[in-house]
Parts: structure tokens; C-alpha cells; sequence
């Protein structure tokens, strides 16, 4: 069988295991697409625009563990941008990839249009090398495999984006066949001396100590370690709590489970049990001004200790090169046996009390907050992903349990707003076994509102919470102005305008407790297209721990210049 650079990258994507690349056309890719399209095993879905294109794609990696995005120069490849450097941010492979100019344009000064009118086209490439692990420019159809290869690889060893762009007069040019895949998926052992030494290192720490706690990080999962921290919880049984951002990390029916650590916006006792313990295992942490409230609840110091995913800081050691996965198991395997650590266990039994239920509303009572979060609750099922987005949406996830196989998917480190409605339809192009639950604020669905209608053409069942509270409420919280008000829609009414002539998606709006019944009961038979619920609530109806996170993140914005 013969090859053309385009036939090569699809061969690739769908020996990566992607089922479906995510595309916007234009000239610079449409042949490109055309070569994509002869691959039957990697279907190609369409959006509506690239940074939608770039978010689905997100959300399809955190389905799929990878994903690839096909846009155009500079007008599509830019607003893809924003996206990437979210899944650099969020630890996601996707891997972009750009139509360029004609390769007998490079160097000729030509002028081109898409372009900044300049006839330099290296901008490009040069932007996409801040923004992702790899970033190759092919020029030449001789090079595209050694190129292709090296970019789709080292996106997945690091999990981060990699970016490619093809000159759009070679996807069609002849290339060398695909060597065998693993020596692109092949991933470097962790070195061997090292990982011994970190092992002995680590458990000397928890050994001097006498209330170790494990505390899980977002990272987590792009290091592969997600069994192996349940081993050496089960091998240590000391408490473990999940970082906001790790939502769903650890399995939350775990005995040692406690909930969420998040300084005032913890799980109840959960606050209480980290500030009593003596050492903390941090596992592929991310410690922002976010995360750590502000930077008022951030563990370190020499009682603790950073595992992360390729690099183990602890109090005078530094051990690079290791995998998480393997230096967890070494430990656990070390810890088999021995004594439990679990006085947290004992002492997150005497601080805890039971969660009181929030009073929620029946028939005519008017909605509220509460009221859609037990709603939430009741939808979880073991195969249900819950995505999430910037906002009050983060808390009542937060307050959300997941029963074994329940999924959560954030988006802390970056939170752009609109990131939840394209990456839900990836997430479900990715996963459609699922069921894929949407909690999106007003302000936030302004952003990226028309990719509902990809889930309508590709009838995919997501379930949207628009919490409609007339308003950037997260910002009210953290400092309020007029630029918090937004526009109000008729967002149940947008989706009959996606509709058109053939779409089966469904907008119903929920006034009061009883309309939020009814309108479950429609989005759990709606299996032909997404169900919107417009859920209208008080401006003011928020969780509490997010009136307290948005005062603590107030005060860290504040700080006055250091003289
Ligand atoms: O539940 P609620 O009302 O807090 O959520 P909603 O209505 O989605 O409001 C979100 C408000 C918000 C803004 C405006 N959260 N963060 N921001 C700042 C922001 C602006 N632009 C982007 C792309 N991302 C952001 N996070
Ligand atoms: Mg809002």
C-alpha cells in the first residue's frame, strides 16, 4: 500500500487509538481532509468553529486518553490556540494540527491571505512552540514521517498538546509506509537505580512519620497512577482526599476516602483531618493560587512530600526520570504487610460529623441551588462523566458523590469559560456509552453556545444544567461590578433555533422544583439529541464555599506590590 503524507497521519491517529479527529475547513487543510477522510477507522466530526474545535478535541482526550484537531492557517489555527494551551495546562494530549501555506511560498515574498500580511509564515509555528511539547513544520513530504512521529509521540509520552502543520501542497505528495506502532507508543522505564532510591526515600518519610495523609493531585491521571494510588492507600490505610481538581482521581467509596481538600471549600472534616495530620504525600499536584485558596492552605515544608508524575521532591531528595505508577507500587508493595498508618482514620472518625441534607423544594416551590444539585446527584450513575464548568458549576460538582466508575472532568488549571459545552460533545463523541452530564453557568454558555448543535447533529444524549442566575456570580464573589451583569437569553429557546429542520435536541425551562422533576424525566427518554434544562435561580443562590473560596482569592488579588 502506498502512502501520502495525509494517509501517513491518519494511519497514525487511528493506530493511537482515535476513533475521530475534530476538523474546521479551509483552504490550507481541505485537501489534508480529503487524505483523512480515505481512513475509514478515524471518522472526521465537524464544529462550528476552531476554539470549540480545540476544547472538543479536550474533552475527547479526557474520553480517550488523546485526540487530534484539523484547522486552518493563522484565522482557524490561533483560536485553536487558547484551546491548547488548556490541554497543556490540563495535561491532555491533543495534538493540533494546522494547514500552512504552499511550500513554494516559504521564503518567496509572497503575500498571503489568513496571514498578518507579513511574509514571514514562521509566526505560526513559533507561537505553537510555547504552547506545546512538540511543534514540527512539514515542508517536505521526505521528512513528514520522521516529523509526524515525533510530535505524535512525544505528545503522548508527555501528556501535552504537540502541534503539526502541513504546507498544503504536500498532503497529497507520496510518503514512506508507517513503521510498526509501538515505536511510537513505547514509553522509556522509569530509571532503574533511581526508582529504588525514591522508593527507600519515601517510605523512610512515611516511616518517621506517625499521621501521614495522602492528598491526590490533577496530575494523576496523565501519570497513569490512578490503581497504583488506590494500592498504596489499601497497603498504608491512612486517609486520602482528592484536590479539587482530582474530583473522581480515587475512588470515592474507598474506605480511606474523606472527600475533597480545598481549605474552607473542603468536604466537611476534611480541612480538620489535613491541618491534625503530621505529613502529607502529595500525588501530581497542582498548587495554584486557585487550588490553595489563595495560597492560605498550601502544604509544603519538610513534611511533605511531592510525588509526581516523572520527578519525587521530598525534603532534601530530588529524584528524576521515575514514573509515578511504578515508585506507588514499589511503595505499596513495601508497605504490604506492615502496620497500618491509619491513626487519620481514627481521628477523621471523631472530627467527622454526618453531612446534614440541604432542604430542597417540591411542586411550585420556587427552584433553587440545592434543588438542582440533589437533582444532579440522583442522575449519577456508575457510567456518568459530570463535566463541570468555571463557576458556582465547580462547587455543586464538588458537593456531587460518585458512586465506583463515576467520572468528573474540570478544567482548573486553565478555566476558560465555555470550555464545558464543546469539550461535552467530545467527551461524548469519545465516550458514548457514557452518560454525559453538563452543569454550565449563563455566562459561561455565552461563550460557546452554538456547539450544541453538533451534539444535535450527531444525536448525542448530553444532558445540559444551564444555570441561569443572570450573571457571572464566581465574579461576584470575588469582586463585583456592572460587568457582572450579562445579557439574559432565551436558552431553552436557542435549541428549536439549532433544531431547524431535523433536529431532535430539547430546551425546557425550570422555574420550580416541580419543572426540574418533569424536566429530568424528558431528558432520561431524549436518546436522539441533548436536553437542555434552563434552570433559573436567585442571583445570589450559591454555594457557600464558594462566597468563602471567592473572599479568599479576593485577598490573594489584592495583595499590594512588595516594597
Ligand atoms: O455560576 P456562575 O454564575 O458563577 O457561572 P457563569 O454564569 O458561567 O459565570 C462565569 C463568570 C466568569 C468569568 C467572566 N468566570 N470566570 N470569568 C473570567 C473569564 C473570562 N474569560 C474567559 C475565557 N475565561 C474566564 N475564566
Ligand atoms: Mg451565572
Amino acid at each position: 500500500m502506498s502512502y501520502t503524507v495525509g494517509t501517513y497521519l491518519a494511519e497514525r491517529l487511528a493506530q493511537i487509538g482515535l476513533k475521530h479527529h475534530f476538523a474546521v475547513a479551509g483552504d490550507y487543510n481541505l485537501v489534508l481532509l480529503d487524505q483523512l477522510l480515505m481512513n475509514k477507522d478515524c471518522e472526521q466530526v465537524y464544529c462550528c468553529n476552531e476554539l470549540n474545535c480545540g476544547f472538543a478535541a479536550e474533552g475527547y482526550a479526557r474520553a480517550n486518553g488523546a485526540a487530534a484537531a484539523v484547522v486552518t492557517f493563522s484565522v482557524g489555527a490561533l483560536s485553536a490556540l487558547n484551546a491548547i494551551g488548556g490541554a497543556y495546562a490540563e495535561n491532555l494530549p491533543v495534538i493540533l494540527i494546522s494547514g500552512a501555506p504552499n511550500s513554494n511560498d516559504h521564503g518567496s515574498g509572497h503575500i498571503l491571505h489568513h496571514t498578518i500580511g507579513t511574509t514571514d509564515y514562521s509566526y505560526q509555528l513559533q507561537i505553537a512552540e510555547k504552547l506545546t511539547c512538540a511543534a514540527v513544520s512539514i515542508t517536505s513530504a521526505e521528512d513528514a514521517p520522521e516529523k509526524i512521529d515525533h510530535a505524535i509521540r512525544t505528545a503522548l509520552r508527555e501528556k501535552k498538546p504537540a502541534y503539526i502543520e502541513i504546507a498544503c501542497n504536500l498532503s497529497a505528495q507520496p510518503c514512506a509506509a508507517p513503521g510498526p506502532i509501538s515505536a511510537v507508543l513505547d514509553a522509556p522505564a522509569s530509571n532503574k537505580d533511581t526508582l529504588d532510591a525514591a522508593v527507600k526515600a519515601v517510605a523512610a518519610f512515611i516511616e518517621k512519620h506517625e499521621k501521614p495523609a495522602i492528598l491526590v493531585g490533577s496530575r494523576l491521571r496523565a501519570a497513569g497512577a490512578e490503581e497504583a494510588a488506590v494500592k498504596l492507600a489499601d497497603a498504608l490505610g491512612c486517609v486520602v482526599a482528592t484536590m479539587a481538581a482530582a474530583k473522581s482521581f480515587f475512588p470515592e467509596g474507598h474506605p480511606s476516602y474523606v472527600g475533597t481538600y480545598w481549605g474552607s471549600a473542603s468536604t466537611p472534616g476534611v480541612n480538620e483531618i489535613f491541618n491534625w495530620t503530621d505529613s502529607i504525600l502529595a500525588l501530581a499536584p497542582i498548587f495554584n493560587d486557585y487550588s490553595t485558596e489563595g495560597w492560605s492552605v498550601w502544604p509544603k515544608g519538610p513534611n511533605v512530600a511531592v510525588l509526581d508524575k516523572n520527578i519525587t521532591k521530598l525534603d532534601g531528595y530530588n529524584f528524576d526520570n521515575i514514573h509515578l505508577k511504578e515508585l506507588l507500587l514499589g511503595l505499596a508493595d513495601y508497605f504490604n504487610g506492615k502496620p497500618k498508618k491509619d491513626s487519620t482514620v481514627a481521628q477523621y472518625k471523631r472530627v467527622h460529623t454526618e453531612k446534614t441534607v440541604e432542604t430542597t423544594g417540591t411542586g411550585d416551590d420556587k427552584l433553587t441551588r440545592a434543588d438542582i444539585q440533589q437533582t444532579l446527584q440522583s442522575l449519577v450513575t456508575p457510567d456518568t462523566t459530570i463535566l463541570g464548568e468555571t463557576g458556582d458549576s465547580w462547587f455543586n460538582v464538588m458537593r456531587t458523590r460518585l458512586p465506583h466508575g463515576a467520572r468528573v472532568e474540570l478544567e482548573m488549571q486553565w478555566g476558560h469559560i465555555g470550555w464545558s459545552v464543546p469539550a461535552a460533545f467530545g467527551y461524548a463523541v469519545g465516550a458514548p456509552e457514557r452518560r454525559t452530564i453538563l452543569m454550565v453557568g449563563d455566562g459561561s454558555f455565552q461563550l460557546t453556545a452554538q456547539e450544541v448543535c453538533q451534539m444535535i447533529r450527531r444525536k448525542l444524549p448530553v444532558i445540559i444544567f444551564l444555570i441561569n442566575n443572570r450573571g457571572y456570580t464566581i465574579e461576584v464573589e470575588i469582586h463585583d461590578g456592572p460587568y457582572n451583569n450579562i445579557k439574559n437569553w432565551d436558552y431553552a429557546g436557542i435549541i428549536s433555533a439549532f433544531n431547524a429542520e431535523d433536529g431532535k435536541g430539547i430546551g425546557l425551562r425550570a422555574n420550580t422544583a416541580g419543572e426540574l422533576a418533569d424536566a429530568v424525566k424528558v431528558a432520561l427518554e431524549n436518546k436522539d439529541g441533548p436536553t437542555l434544562i434552563e434552570c433559573t435561580i436567585e442571583r445570589d443562590d450559591c454555594t457557600p464555599e464558594l462566597i468563602s473560596w471567592g473572599r479568599h482569592v479576593a485577598q490573594a488579588n489584592s495583595r499590594p506590590p512588595a516594597k
